[in-house]
């Protein structure tokens, strides 16, 4: 068997661990995760090249219902426009959490014609094994998968084991990207993400997810890079939810992406946040658009 390679889309309704898997896959963390659906705006190509394969994840929003905002439709296009162009799709939905969500995610699976892997994943949260069996067995019903694969996206061992049943569906041509890529997105990208997750995982109960980051500034100054990020809400009211009390949780989340992205540029980081009120952006088209949504 001669270099393979292919792209793998990684689709599923929301907060069933897609982008948690996909870290796990190529073993750092690039997508951001967190308890809120939704987390994920924007497919980004996740990249794991070896010495015989290259595997080029592609990570997508959650395809969900029940909202027409602007970015929601944006969201549902940039996931559904990955069935078509990749050589195979794992499709993840969560044990026992059948939803409208998921059976709307078949539909799309309906209708192409390559290999699809689907993934019962959080099977870590039963007490044991065999209580998953009648739910495989009713979605074997609704979707003859590819393959059918239980597991949990935080073990090890599964997602090695995820890895040798796609290598079994990899095309063999050569590599996509260079070998020292990790993704097709900038640093500037990975680096507003990183922001965000944090205030999704700080501010989660308060804040609705209409929130967005944008990086003014990313210098390296010598070993050390200096950034400047800009938070946009929708209201002066959620503005000062982000800063908190005496400016508290603006240096929480400050310190926390600061030391994410350390790990991700491997560098010593300064970090200058900043709280704008931009009305309606989540809902309007070229807001959207000016702030990378297009
Ligand atoms: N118990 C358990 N939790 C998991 C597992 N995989 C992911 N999670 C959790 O599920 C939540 C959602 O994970 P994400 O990876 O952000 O889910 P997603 O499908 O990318 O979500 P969206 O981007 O919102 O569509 C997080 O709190 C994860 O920690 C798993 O195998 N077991
Ligand atoms: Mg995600």
């Amino acid at each position: 068997m001669g270099f393979q390679s292919g792209s793998i889309a990684v689709v599923g309704k929301p907060n069933v661990g897609k982008s948690t898997l996909v870290n796990e896959l190529i073993g750092q963390k690039l997508s951001i995760t967190s308890h809120r659906p939704q987390t994920t705006r924007h497919r980004i190509n996740a990249i794991d090249t070896q010495a015989n394969y290259q595997m080029v994840f592609v990570d997508t929003p959650g395809i969900h219902i029940g909202n027409n905002k602007a970015i929601n439709s944006y969201m549902n296009r940039a996931a559904s426009s990955s069935f078509n162009d990749v050589d195979m799709i794992i499709w993840i939905v969560e044990i026992f959490k059948w939803t409208k969500e998921d059976a709307r995610v078949m539909e799309h699976l309906n209708k192409v014609d390559i290999p699809v892997i689907l993934c019962i994943n959080k099977i870590d949260k039963l007490e044991s094994a065999d209580k998953m069996f009648p739910f495989l067995e009713t979605l074997n019903e609704k979707f003859k998968a590819t393959e059918v694969f239980p597991l949990s996206a935080f073990e090890r061992k599964d997602t090695q084991k995820l890895r040798k049943l796609i290598l079994k569906y990899l095309p063999e041509q050569d590599a996509i990207y260079d070998e020292d890529y990790i993704t097709d997105r900038s640093q500037k990208f990975v680096i507003s993400e990183f922001i965000r997750e944090k205030l999704m995982r700080n501010l989660s109960n308060e804040l609705p997810y209409d929130i967005t980051v944008e990086i003014e500034k990313l210098e390296l100054d010598g070993k050390m890079y200096r950034i400047a990020a800009r938070i946009f809400v929708d209201k002066a009211s959620q503005k000062s939810i982000v800063i908190g009390q005496n400016g508290g949780m603006l240096k929480k989340i400050g310190m926390e992406s600061r030391l994410s992205i350390e790990g991700f540029l491997d560098a010593k980081v300064f970090l200058e946040l900043w709280v704008k009120v931009r009305q309606g952006w989540s809902d309007d088209k070229r807001a959207l658009a000016s702030l990378g949504y297009d």
